[in-house]
């Protein structure tokens, strides 16, 4: 019997239970091995410190090599992802899940590396610009897109997917990022313990002190209230935010774009920091300051920031009037507009790397030749406080666990009907019912919610959660009843509990209807258009409409949201899929420490054992004939040095027939099917015993003895 920790696949353990499953990735991880096997998916636990395997030794150990050659590693996915690519000119994907701080966004990096170290062999320069530009970017968009929450210090706060584009070569020749929902609420509010995204802090303490002053900044993150609600710990920000900006100088931002990012920036702080008072009926802005600093850096007058904050213009029957806002509105203006600010910039940024991905004197009409792509999302989270922003990202992560359940076992089903093979099917969860649940046309909760910001009349967040208890209360998936003692504090109306695949979480309705329909008032849009920072101006293409034109109700978030998750299932659907799934070992962030009942927790509803299941499905390996005839020929005296009777069907047949494995295998139409994991070592033994036999006879060969 091999030890645990030297079970490369956890389809070779002699008994498929938990404890194996378990006591298997406890002894790998502990003895430092933190990749391994289910067939072609890579487990992979979050080690928490930096491990020598990344290496230029390690990517030269792993080109071009078969999976079963290495010990498992995220290499040799994206190797065989890159082979696929290569051989059969088949577009792929790596897609990449787990809850967060699971290790996701480091496992796209280092496949990013590898890829880009593999390729391009002659030194082309434009290509090699090209794979910087793919490695450089993610500097950028963690820069503004991440931020530390409790349960990451580095956690990505969108979703992100990137379609890298080879030549026939198999050489990157560009690239398109697609992102998906910010969690923008964080520009305004932080939970405690979190901050907001890291670019706040990197322009505050990474700035020298006379950029500072231009910005009308201190470097105290704890003066503004945009950072300060929740943690103002130092992280890396003086050294990131020179690596940001070597990042876009390496993308070839231009000096007035990278000044309109920071100023927008900067603005925001200041934004944060504007109160409002009513002075004898009227509203005013109390702290003049920050308002002109954030005119100036925003390139807009201090008047018309200063009207659109206090006033909202309304077109009715073709005249135009003004109506103050009261504190709260004026209040809940300032904030969405600090949001939409940072989440154009945002999506900004995504197109101008687009464009810098492209690679230049591509030819209009000349196409790729096929692409390889990576999912990176924001994981599975539960916080004490879950809002509409979790919910988006549960759901994200309900769909791609639906995904990799219809297409690991589709596939193994479909290739078992494919070869004419007999199988039994496993039992195993299926979270349809729950993404049914969250976004199913008119009975969804994403359609519930929509239809309560499009009434006329006064909906607020307690008509809606009676509205969701009216069409799902039934469902077994969702409730907002008091259950469990742990909900006991929780008045009803006020949450709603949805028993997700990877637990259950409870959101708080407040925002909900607000988020959802995230508005904007116009008045924002026309003083950003008119700004005269170019880059800011385009940023809001809208605001150039005329205030009496009447405008079309835009798509609320949540379908949004939904519609982008639909692409994106329909893109990875097209491409042959491989795996990545990320565990986390402990909530502490130690090296050392594996937490049975959390990791435990997580292989159930990964459903990873249903995996090795479904995988063995009475059988551990499957092989092409002609591929497993080359790597098994050599142990045979009828197989080696080349099999004459017949095709490569019959070769292998007298070969297991000799061997006396034939008991333990079935046919296929191109492929052999193992049952065991002991026929399989015993064929490995018998040829690794060959070896030296076969390279004296290759010597002798070669010097003319023979
Ligand atoms: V989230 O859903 O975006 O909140 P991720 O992306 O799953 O989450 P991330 O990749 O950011 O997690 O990993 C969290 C931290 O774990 C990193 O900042 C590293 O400190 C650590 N980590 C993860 N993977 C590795 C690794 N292969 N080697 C060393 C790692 N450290
Ligand atoms: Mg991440």
């Amino acid at each position: 019997m091999i030890s645990s920790d030297a079970i490369r696949d956890f389809v070779l353990m002699d008994e498929i239970t938990m404890e194996k499953f378990m006591e298997t990735l406890k002894k790998r991880f502990q003895s430092g091995k933190i990749y391994t096997y289910i067939g072609e998916v890579c487990v992979s636990v979050n080690p928490y410190r930096h491990l020598n395997i990344y290496g230029t030794d390690f990517i030269n150990k792993y080109k071009g090599r078969e999976l079963f050659e290495n010990p498992p590693h995220v290499f040799a996915i994206a190797d065989a992802a890159h082979r696929v690519l290569k051989q059969r000119h088949q577009d792929t994907c790596i897609l990449i899940s787990g809850e967060s701080g699971a290790g996701k966004t480091e496992a796209s990096k280092i496949i990013m590396k590898y890829i880009a170290a593999v390729t391009n062999i002659h030194g082309q320069s434009e290509i090699e610009r090209v794979k910087n530009v793919l490695i450089q970017s993610n500097a950028i968009l963690e820069t503004f897109g991440n931020a530390k929450t409790n349960r990451n210090d580095n956690s990505s706060r969108f979703g992100k997917y990137m379609d890298i584009e080879f030549d026939y070569k198999a050489d990157p020749v560009g690239g398109v990022i697609t992102n998906y929902l910010l969690e923008k609420s964080r520009v305004i509010h932080q939970q405690a313990g979190e901050r907001n995204f890291h670019s706040f802090y990197q322009l505050l303490r990474g700035s020298m002190d006379s950029d500072l002053k231009k910005y009308d900044l201190v470097k105290d993150p704890s003066k503004y209230f945009y950072t300060n609600q929740g943690s103002v710990e130092v992280l890396n920000e003086k050294n990131d935010y020179k690596s940001t900006n070597s990042a876009f100088r390496t993308l070839g931002f231009e000096k007035e774009e990278i000044d309109t990012v920071w100023r927008i920036v900067a603005s925001i702080l200041h934004l944060g920091n504007i109160d409002f008072q009513m002075q004898e009926d009227e509203l005013v802005i109390a702290n003049k300051f920050h308002l002109s600093s954030a005119a100036r850096l925003l390139n807009v007058t201090t008047k018309d920031l200063s009207d659109a904050l206090t006033q909202r213009v309304i077109a009715a029957g073709g005249s135009v009037m003004r109506k103050d806002h009261d504190v709260k509105s004026a209040e809940y203006g300032r904030d969405a507009l600090a949001k939409a600010i940072y989440d154009r910039l945002f999506s900004w940024i995504v197109n101008r790397i687009n464009r810098a991905i492209v690679f230049k004197g591509r030819q209009q009409q000349q196409r790729y030749n096929s692409v390889i792509g990576v999912l990176d999302i924001y994981g599975f989270e539960i916080f004490d406080n879950n809002s509409f922003e979790q919910f988006c990202i549960n759901y994200c992560n309900e769909k791609l666990q639906q995904l990799f359940i219809e297409l690991v076992l589709k596939q193994e089903q479909e290739e078992y009907q494919r070869e004419g093979i007999e199988w039994t099917k496993i039992d195993y969860f299926n979270n349809k019912i729950i993404c049914d649940l969250i976004e199913q046309p008119h009975k969804g909760i994403i359609a519930i919610t929509d239809e309560a910001c499009l009434s006329v009349g006064k909906v607020n967040d307690e008509t809606l959660i009676g509205a969701l208890d009216k069409n799902l209360g039934n469902h077994p998936h969702y409730t907002s009843r008091q259950l469990k003692p742990m909900d006991k504090e929780l008045k009803h109306k006020e949450h709603f509990r949805i028993t997700h695949y990877a637990g259950d979480v409870i959101y708080s309705i407040y925002g909900f209807i607000e988020k959802n329909k995230d508005t904007l008032y116009q008045d924002f849009k026309r003083m950003l258009h008119k700004s005269t920072d170019k880059n800011l101006s385009e940023m809001w293409p809208e605001g150039a409409q005329d205030i009496k034109a009447t405008t079309k109700r835009p798509l609320t978030a949540g379908t949004l949201f939904q519609r982008s998750m639909v692409d994106l299932v329909q893109t990875l659907l097209k491409k042959e899929p491989f795996y990545v799934r990320c565990i986390k070992p402990n909530d502490i962030k130690s090296p050392s420490v594996f937490d049975d009942v959390r990791v435990e927790h997580q292989v159930r509803y990964l459903g990873l054992l249903e995996n090795v299941r479904v995988r063995r499905a009475g059988f551990v390996h499957r092989q092409r004939y002609d591929k497993f005839l080359l790597r098994y020929k050599m142990i045979s005296q009828y197989t080696w040095p080349n099999f004459r009777g017949g095709s490569d069907r019959e070769g292998v047949k007298v070969l297991m027939d000799e061997k006396g494995f034939s008991n333990d295998i079935k046919y296929g139409k191109t492929k052999i099917f193992i049952r065991s994991p002991q026929t399989l070592f015993a064929l490995e033994k018998q040829r690794n015993d060959m070896i030296p036999h076969i390279v004296t006879l290759l010597q002798k060969q070669v010097r003319g003895w023979i």
